[in-house]
């Protein structure tokens, strides 16, 4: 067979599966001891995606769960970097014998090859330590998404022993808010001096925020920003209560007590000072602890499972099909759709059954 044309869409499964690679089982048993270049042509691997990812994933996967994972995100230009740059520093001096992973992944910048993350003034003082592993997400030409790459990356990081693990993502579109959402603790970082309007709310982030941080807290306007904060949560706890009595009406839960709710509490940064980095992470440490005694604590887990299962077996399915259908046959089906010989969803049903 001649090799596919630009690949597009589906063919790109078999770019992905005909590339002659070095062994990924001796990649893995490199990484799991250690070695940092290993580890990064690893996350490399894995962030393609693909049956070759799966083997290596599937040998980490015991070591994995371990990890404290934490997202941060936000509206541009908040200082999410710089926050997060600080409780990495922070977790390091505290606990010299933790490691931290940090991943960026901003898709509005091009791929920068490591000089990512906004404030590298403030990162250098990291970059020398060798506890320390910086990641930022390529955003193109990774099988499954971002949200499926960046997940497998931080179980990359985990099984490698990276205790903490940050994850930095511009609130601005769904996939940000859903990577951010695997994350045991999400923070949501707001600044004063955006405009009027509260970053968070515009963005639609507001709702998955279990800690609020309002960094740049030496510039004017912190006080109004924070009781914006206060009374959009008092409308979304609201409404919120009124949702769960319609959904849960046959499981009610202890968290149908608005009492036991648990309220984002608001902290006060100083990103750039490395001022109330403490506070925000005793309330992260605060969410954990809460989190620990509820049931939802188990649903999210269970959530968490089954999105995984699901993903996986989606890229299961599709790469066994293209294996057997062909990368020619595959690609004349995307003419014929493309020239409306056909529509897709008799071109689907047939390539399943062929
Ligand atoms: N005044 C003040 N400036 C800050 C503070 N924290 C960060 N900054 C500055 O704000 C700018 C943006 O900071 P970043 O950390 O890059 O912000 P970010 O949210 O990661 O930005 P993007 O990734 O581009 O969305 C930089 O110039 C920082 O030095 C702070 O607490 N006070
Ligand atoms: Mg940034």
């Amino acid at each position: 067979l001649a090799p596919a044309p630009t690949p597009i869409t589906l063919s790109s499964l078999f770019v992905a599966n005909s590339r002659r690679l070095e062994p990924v089982a001796a990649l893995v048993e490199q990484a799991l001891s250690g070695d940092r270049r290993s580890l990064a042509r690893l996350i490399s691997r894995v962030e393609n995606g693909g049956p070759d990812s799966w083997s290596a994933l599937s040998t980490i996967y015991p070591r994995t769960g371990r990890a404290r994972v934490i997202g941060v995100t936000g509206a541009p230009g908040t200082g999410k970097s710089t926050l997060v740059g600080e409780i990495a520093k922070l977790a390091r001096k505290n606990q010299p014998d933790q490691k931290v992973g940090i991943v960026a992944v901003d898709p509005t910048s091009p791929f920068s090859g490591g000089a990512v993350l906004g404030d590298r003034i403030r990162m250098r003082d990291l970059s020398g330590d060798d506890q320390v592993y910086i990641r930022s997400m390529a955003t193109r030409g990774s099988l499954g998404g971002l949200a499926r790459a960046t997940t497998d990356v931080v179980k990359v990081l985990d099984a490698c022993g990276y205790d903490l693990i940050l994850i930095e993502t511009v609130g601005a579109g769904q996939s940000e808010i859903d990577i951010a959402r695997t994350a045991d603790t999400v923070i949501v970082v707001e600044a004063p001096g955006l405009g009027d309007e509260v970053q968070a709310i515009k963005a639609g982030i507001l709702e998955i925020a279990d800690v609020l941080c309002v960094n740049k807290a030496d510039r004017d306007g912190v006080q109004s920003t924070i009781n914006a904060l206060h009374a959009m949560l008092d409308l979304g706890t609201a409404s919120k209560g009124a949702l769960h009595h319609g959904v849960l009406m046959a499981a009610p839960d202890v968290s149908d007590q608005p009492a036991d709710r648990w309220r984002p509490p608001i902290i006060k940064t100083i990103a750039v000072e490395g001022k109330g980095i403490d506070d925000l992470m005793n309330a992260v440490e605060q969410h954990r602890a809460y989190w620990v005694t509820q049931p939802d604590g188990q649903q999210r887990a269970r959530l968490r499972a089954a999105i995984e299962l699901e993903t996986v077996l989606r890229e299961t399915l599709l790469s066994r099909l293209a294996a057997r259908v062909g990368a020619a046959q595959l690609n004349r089906t995307i003419d014929r759709i493309a020239a409306r010989e056909i529509d897709p969803y008799t071109a689907a049903n047939q390539l399943a059954q062929a």
